[in-house]
């Protein structure tokens, strides 16, 4: 970036949203808006942005001025910055405003506090569920050597709907997607978790959500929404897309009356499948 561009772009808030990753970011609460999975303030986002993309909107940036305690301690993830949509402020309107309604957060030394240093123009905090984002953040990224990037949280209406019928276990919601569309297996081999209800919005639910993120990329609450992890915008988009599809499948099935008996994909045929796309199943979910 030239010296003329530098200056141009102090104080403005264009050279952050004009980045990739925060068009990226955008297109995402717009895309996932229309879907229906984000009424009011319902379900937020976060990116753990790269070094090589800060550096270039590091003029746009404030000096941090207030801490905020996290609630935990993730000394993993001290000096990151992250993209997140802001508490209580509605994912329709991130498109319209992208600088009253998302900030960039830096975390502190310890990983214990995080300050705001772009964004939520209007006020305001980073969103209810940043402590599951982090704890969520952490876990993924170091079960995937750093490639992941992106949580995101929905309330995707079929999938809670399941909440209500199926067992609230791992088994039972894993079996019940993958057996619904032939490439569930294929896009999420490792399954999906499952909470039991919790209270939102503070460290218990993220550390629960943490756990089951040791194994899986999809956690679902139960009678609320769905956590997934990714690499990309793209890969956790469509991961969400992926099992709420799969959910309004079963739905569907079970509102026609359910599954003809012995129709629908085998224990054999997924084994054909994981075999045939070079995926491992988990043992526990092919019995
Ligand atoms: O309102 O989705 O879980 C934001 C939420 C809380
Ligand atoms: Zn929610």
């Amino acid at each position: 970036m030239n010296a003329l561009t530098t200056v141009a772009l102090q104080g403005t808030t264009a050279g952050v949203t004009a980045a990739p990753f925060a068009k990226g970011f955008i297109r995402l609460t717009d895309d996932a808006f229309r879907k229906g999975w984000h009424e009011r303030n319902g379900g937020n986002l976060s990116y753990r942005i790269k070094p090589e993309e800060i550096e270039p909107i590091r003029v746009c940036l404030r000096e941090p001025a207030e801490w905020a305690a996290i609630g935990l301690s993730l000394p993993e993830l001290a000096g990151e910055y992250f993209l997140v949509t802001g508490s209580g402020k509605y994912l329709r309107n991130v498109i319209e405003c992208p600088e009253d309604n998302l900030a960039i957060v830096l975390i502190d030394d310890a990983g214990e506090k995080s300050s705001v240093v772009w964004g939520l123009e209007k006020g305001g905090r980073p969103t209810s569920e940043f402590p599951t984002h982090l704890m969520s953040h952490a876990v993924a990224r170091k079960r995937t050597d750093g490639r992941h990037r992106v949580i995101y949280h929905a309330h995707p209406a079929n999938l809670i709907a399941l909440s209500f019928v199926l067992p609230l276990t791992d088994e039972a919601f894993t079996r019940e997607l993958w057996g619904m569309a032939t490439e569930c297996p294929v896009v999420f081999p490792e399954g999906v978790g499952v909470t039991p209800w919790m209270v939102p919005g503070g460290s218990e639910i993220a550390e629960a959500t943490g756990k089951l993120m040791e194994q899986y990329n999809v956690v679902v609450w139960a009678h609320h929404g769905v956590f997934c992890s990714g690499a990309d915008f793209d890969e956790t988009f469509g991961l969400m897309d992926t099992v709420e599809k799969s959910a309004e499948i079963s739905v569907k099935v079970r509102a026609m009356g359910g599954a003809r008996p012995r129709q629908g994909i085998t224990t054999r045929q997924l084994q054909r499948l994981a075999s045939d796309f070079n995926v491992t199943l988990p043992e526990k979910f092919i019995r």
